[in-house]
């Protein structure tokens, strides 16, 4: 049994209630961690060591604080391996898939804010001959940044790293789901030489230790990623307290296929786009539309695409999908196929619980499904499934596609597929979503506003968006 303490003022401390929650491998179905089960004294004692070490950290140089940034990124680098194991052990997504994308990815985020960072202007303007302006940007202070399960170090590294880049102090909440990774950060933070207390990372349940930093009168700002529920949740406690608050929230992603797409490339993208991380990606394509003409075609080879992609022990290297990241997931995930059936949906492919056998005999796996002859305005079509499960919406003209794919309460991605390039562009402007990919998905570029509109956020993350969310801008009027 692998025991996770919290990290505070540099030391790994049990919490004060002395109570342990159960971690569970998801591809094992057992328990074989104890996540602490903190609360608001844990956060208190958190919120005391950042205030100490704010006067160090923020009187550091931009350049001191991204060096050590950077050694960070190092020392994860290090210990690559070692990461994207616990991750996949943790989370239950594939170890190829924690290696090539979740921990380079933590790595990248420290590196690109690090730099990020050093390269954030402030603004002059001068307003004649005798007056002119600048703007200051100071640190908030202490804030909190709250973390999903679905891309543990990934998100958790994606929050924290801009708000100690502009010399803020951190507490960090990791989902109680998948603690593990955010746990051994601690340990790369300590021998990078972050100094104690800058970054305090408190393990928990939501209700107990995130909404004891959502309320917090100390903590000055929340960055949260995670269900669109919980972000109305924050939002209830931290709003009236006039708090900044970035929310990175649901998604229930359009994939939008016209006739004249490359047809090959089509296939294999928006397979990934599904079924990538088990589908628990908040961008993933979950409402595939596919213009009539082409639609039996696509069915036929997306069926057949999807057909490769094998669940299986995640510690394979040919498993393309791994275990769902809880049980109460898993369940929730099932209970949507169900309802997809009472709903009048046909099943097309998967559409049931896998039992592997081996060490994986009682892990949480779902077949990849496809599911077609839905309405586009029933719940399945609506609502945010989080998992290995599509729909497939022909459509006849652009502007039914349209108003299909912006029937939902969310918007934060959308993907389009067309070799017509006025086409694109038309359909793009017109998605009500944060983020449109053309031909491609999960094309990231770190310097790329990244956030969704309508349920799913407020507020921009990626490039100097997050860096300025994590300062207060100061303007100086001076007169000669
Ligand atoms: O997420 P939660 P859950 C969606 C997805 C999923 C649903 C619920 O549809 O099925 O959300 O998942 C912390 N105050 N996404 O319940 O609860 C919690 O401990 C403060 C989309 O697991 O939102 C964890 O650290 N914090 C998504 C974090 O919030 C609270 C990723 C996220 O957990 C809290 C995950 C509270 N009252 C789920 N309650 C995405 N968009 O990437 C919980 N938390």
């Amino acid at each position: 049994m692998q025991r996770i303490l919290n990290y505070i003022n540099g030391e790994y401390l049990e919490p004060v209630s002395r109570g342990y929650l159960e971690g569970y491998n998801p591809a094992l179905g057992s328990v074989y961690s104890e996540v602490p089960d903190s609360d608001e004294r844990d956060v208190e004692l958190a919120v005391k060591a950042a205030e100490e070490a704010f006067e160090q950290w923020s009187n550091f140089t931009q350049e001191q604080r991204s060096d050590i940034l950077l050694r960070i990124a190092q020392g994860l680098e290090a210990r690559m391996e070692e990461f994207a194991l616990a991750e996949t052990n943790d989370q239950g997504k594939p170890l190829w898939l924690s290696r090539a994308m979740d921990i380079p990815r933590a790595v990248s985020n420290l590196k690109f804010y690090a730099n990020a960072a050093l390269n954030l202007n402030g603004e002059f303007h001068k307003t004649d001959n005798h007056i002119f302006n600048y703007t200051l940007r100071s640190p908030i202070g202490v804030v909190g940044c709250i973390s999903p399960w679905n891309l543990p170090l990934y998100l958790f590294t994606w929050k924290i790293t801009p708000a100690l880049a502009m010399g803020n102090c951190v507490i960090a909440k990791p989902s109680e789901i998948t603690p593990m990774t955010a746990s051994m950060l601690g340990e790369v933070c300590s021998a990078a030489g972050l100094p104690k207390g800058v970054l305090n990372i408190i393990h928990g349940l939501g209700t107990k230790v995130g909404s004891a930093i959502t309320a917090h009168a100390k903590i000055k700002a929340i960055s949260f990623t995670g269900g669109t529920k919980t972000g109305a949740e924050i939002s209830r406690i931290a709003a009236p307290m006039f708090k900044k608050m970035s929310l990175e929230l649901g998604g229930k992603n359009p994939n939008i296929i016209f006739s004249d797409c490359d047809f090959e490339k089509t296939v294999k993208i928006s397979a990934a786009a599904a079924f990538t991380n088990q589908g628990e990606i908040c961008l993933c394509g979950s409402r595939i539309f596919v213009q009539e003409t082409i639609y039996e075609k696509f069915k036929i080879s997306f069926i057949e695409e999807v057909k490769k992609r094998t669940v299986s022990d995640p510690l394979i290297q040919s498993s393309k999908l791994g275990a769902i990241a809880s049980k109460q997931h898993f369940e929730k995930i099932l209970s949507y196929i169900e309802l997809a059936k009472q709903e009048g949906g046909k099943i097309l492919l998967g559409g049931e619980a896998v039992k592997l056998e081996g060490r994986c005999v009682d892990g949480w796996f779902i077949a990849p499904t496809i599911i077609e002859g839905l309405p586009y305005d029933c719940r399945v079509n609506q609502e945010e499934i989080f998992g290995p499960v599509v729909t497939l919406v022909p459509f006849t003209t652009e502007a039914e596609v349209l108003m299909m794919a912006n029937s939902t309460p969310y918007g934060l991605a959308c993907t389009i597929f067309t070799e017509n390039l006025s086409k694109a562009h038309r359909v793009a402007a017109k998605i009500e979503s944060g983020i449109v990919w053309i031909n491609c998905w999960l094309e990231r570029d770190l310097r790329t506003p990244f956030g969704g509109v309508k349920q799913s956020g407020v507020g921009r993350e990626g490039g100097f968006e997050a860096l300025k969310f994590f300062t207060e801008e100061k303007n100086v009027c001076v007169k000669i």
